[in-house]
């Protein structure tokens, strides 16, 4: 009887222990037949690219990683570690690469190394439905919510300025888009296949997401590695390949239902 209910105390926190998910979540590929095994960091709050869903990492990044390694033959731990840590722990070797909807610019490039694009994006605005904001200008004088050290903050910081102080800095964008509902903040800036994602699994939020592309230009995701990884050439060969075999397009279509356009990727 003791026994029992030992086991079952045991059992209860472990169970809670496995279910808590969130920046602890961790999760192995393959069968560690002998194949090279590599870290890679993420930060899942970025749905559709990746989230915790039930405890797992998800999202379109992570079934285009899965594909990527299986091609490139390197089983993979991938773990969440949050954004701004993301960051320091490439540069610190901590993981051996990172994929995180992370867009390739020159500033990122003279610290770490990129793969060759893998997703095109731009920029949106997150707004109530009701909100008189219409573009990217309207954005003057309102208070607008980006997540911290991404491009979307630096998109804001030129229309703004960089010193504004109505531009309210996120660890991530869920709490980015929580304060917009909670009245903290007029607009977030974030990637349009975020912010289009949010408005259609969210409808009783009432918010709107506008594009304008005066205002926001086209940018690419690619793997970041420490400067030097000599993992690069080998995972490029692999994401071309998966681009290439149409492997690509069904994960794309599986998450955005529709079919991409690759020859921006392929350039
Ligand atoms: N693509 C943007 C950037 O690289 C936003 C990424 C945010 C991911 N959590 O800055």
């Amino acid at each position: 009887m003791k026994k029992g209910f030992v086991f079952a105390v045991v059992l209860a926190l472990f169970v809670a222990l496995a279910g808590c998910g969130g920046k602890t979540a961790e999760q192995t590929s393959g069968s560690g037949g002998g194949k090279q095994k590599v870290t890679i960091g993420t930060d899942a709050s970025f749905a559709p690219f990746e989230y915790m869903d039930k405890g797992k990492i998800v999202g379109f990044d992570v079934d285009f990683l899965d594909a990527v390694m299986k091609e490139a033959g390197l089983d993979y731990d991938l773990k969440n570690i949050g954004w701004d840590p993301l960051f320091a722990a490439v540069q610190g070797k901590e993981v051996d690469l990172a994929i995180s909807g992370i867009t390739i610019n020159d500033k990122r490039k003279q610290t770490y190394d990129f793969s060759v694009p893998y997703f095109e994006s731009t920029h949106m605005i997150l707004t109530k439905e009701d909100s008189p904001i219409k573009n990217a200008l309207d954005l003057k004088g309102k208070v607008v919510g980006v997540q911290n050290g991404t491009t979307g903050q630096a998109a804001v910081e030129k229309l703004l300025g960089a010193e504004n102080k109505n531009i309210k800095k996120f660890e991530n964008t869920v709490v980015a888009i929580m304060d917009l509902l909670n009245g903290g903040v007029d607009a977030v800036v974030t990637d349009n296949a975020v912010a289009n994602e949010y408005v259609k699994n969210n409808p009783d939020k009432k918010l709107r997401a506008i594009e304008d592309p005066t205002n926001f230009e086209s940018e690419f995701y690619g793997l970041m590695f420490p400067k030097g990884s000599d993992l690069k050439p080998k995972v490029d060969e692999a994401i071309k390949k998966v681009i290439k075999s149409g492997k690509y397009a069904e994960i794309y279509k599986k998450w955005f239902g529709n079919e991409p356009n690759v020859d921006n990727l392929l350039k």
